[in-house]
């Protein structure tokens, strides 16, 4: 494993991304990660760019290893992050919620190896015309903004559509979904919520209580007819929301519904009115542990895994 062509390619030990995750992922959180020898990605979200500049000196003092930042494009700084992500020229620009071709040449000229997050294979093969050095496939079982397609469908169909190295994303929180991953042809992983219960992780400890309390049904999706489904822990507002939803609300009145609902749950820890955003795997995160018990134990569970097939009697062929 630690010597596949992507750790070549991003100078990392592990194929594991830690997902960016706005309000969350910040230098502290990254920094553990890729200190662990995964890559660490610090999330700008909807931070302006001076932000994301300050976090980018932090990891910097933090670690020498190699980091990403997650550009989300709907945000209202996106251009701005953007231009200090290359100007300060981060090792792995990721991007999400979007289509990044607009900024694709201005971050391969600064050297950064570009991971965008596609939902389709149509968008996986635009973007490998277009330059990226490889994709994450995010599947909709994904905590956040997500997309239609499973991880268990996606990922298979884009690795046969492109050249590119394929991360899976979305569901994946141990070496079960691992290995999985890897039988589906993906290079490596993108693991969310599993880290927001790690102790690097500085969102707000009733959030992470949540997760550790959440079941296999908890995690919900909400705007589906607003055309930006968003998965959260349910709670008074995703109640909230698919009342609106049922009865009519206007685009406009849910969006307005749940903005700046993230912050409130991430930050000031009120997981009943805020957005507890947590992919579906949720429930299977039982324990706080640091980046690198994380990143050792998937590790090295996944390599047994793995072995324990090559010597089981799986059926007659
Ligand atoms: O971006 C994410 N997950 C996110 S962003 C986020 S911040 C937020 N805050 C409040 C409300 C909504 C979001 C929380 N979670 N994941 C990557 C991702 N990208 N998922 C889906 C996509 C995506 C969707 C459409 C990527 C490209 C795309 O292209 C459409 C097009 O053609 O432009």
């Amino acid at each position: 494993m630690e010597n596949s062509a992507i750790c070549k390619m991003l100078n990392i030990r592990y194929p594991i991304f830690q997902g960016g995750m706005a309000w969350i992922s910040d230098a502290e959180l990254a920094a553990a990660v890729s200190n662990a020898g995964g890559l660490g990605v610090i999330a700008a979200g909807n931070a302006p760019p001076e932000w994301l500049e300050e976090e980018i000196y932090k990891i910097r003092k933090l670690t020498d290893k190699p980091f990403g930042v997650n550009i989300m494009l709907m945000s209202p700084f996106k251009d701005a992050v953007a231009e200090a992500a290359a100007f300060l020229e981060v090792p792995v620009i990721i991007s999400g919620a979007g289509s990044p071709g607009k900024y694709m040449d201005m971050w391969k000229s600064k050297g950064a190896k570009v991971f965008p997050v596609v939902p389709t294979v149509t968008m996986a093969i635009r973007l490998e015309r277009i330059g990226a050095d490889g994709l994450i496939c995010e599947g909709t079982e994904a905590g956040g903004h997500i997309g239609e397609l499973t991880t268990m469908s996606l990922v298979p169909q884009v690795v046969d559509a492109v050249r590119l190295p394929v991360i899976a994303a979305g569901g994946i929180a141990d070496a079960r979904g691992f290995a999985a991953a890897l039988m589906l042809g993906a290079s490596g992983v993108q693991i969310g919520t599993r880290f927001l219960t790690a102790y690097e992780c500085n969102v707000h400890p009733s959030y992470k209580k949540a997760i550790l309390d959440a079941k296999d049904t908890d995690a919900v999706v909400s705007g589906r007819s607003t055309g930006h489904p968003v998965r959260c822990i349910k709670n008074r507002l995703t109640s909230k929301l698919k009342k609106m939803e049922k009865t009519g609300a206007s685009i406009d009145e849910i969006e307005k519904e749940g903005a700046g609902k993230l912050r409130l749950a991430a930050i000031d820890g009120d997981i009943k009115s805020g957005s507890v955003m947590a992919g579906q795997i949720a429930g299977l995160v039982k324990s706080e542990a640091s980046c690198e018990e994380i990143i050792t134990e998937l590790v090295h569970n996944t390599h047994t895994l793995i072995k324990s097939y090559q010597t089981k009697e799986l059926f007659n062929v």
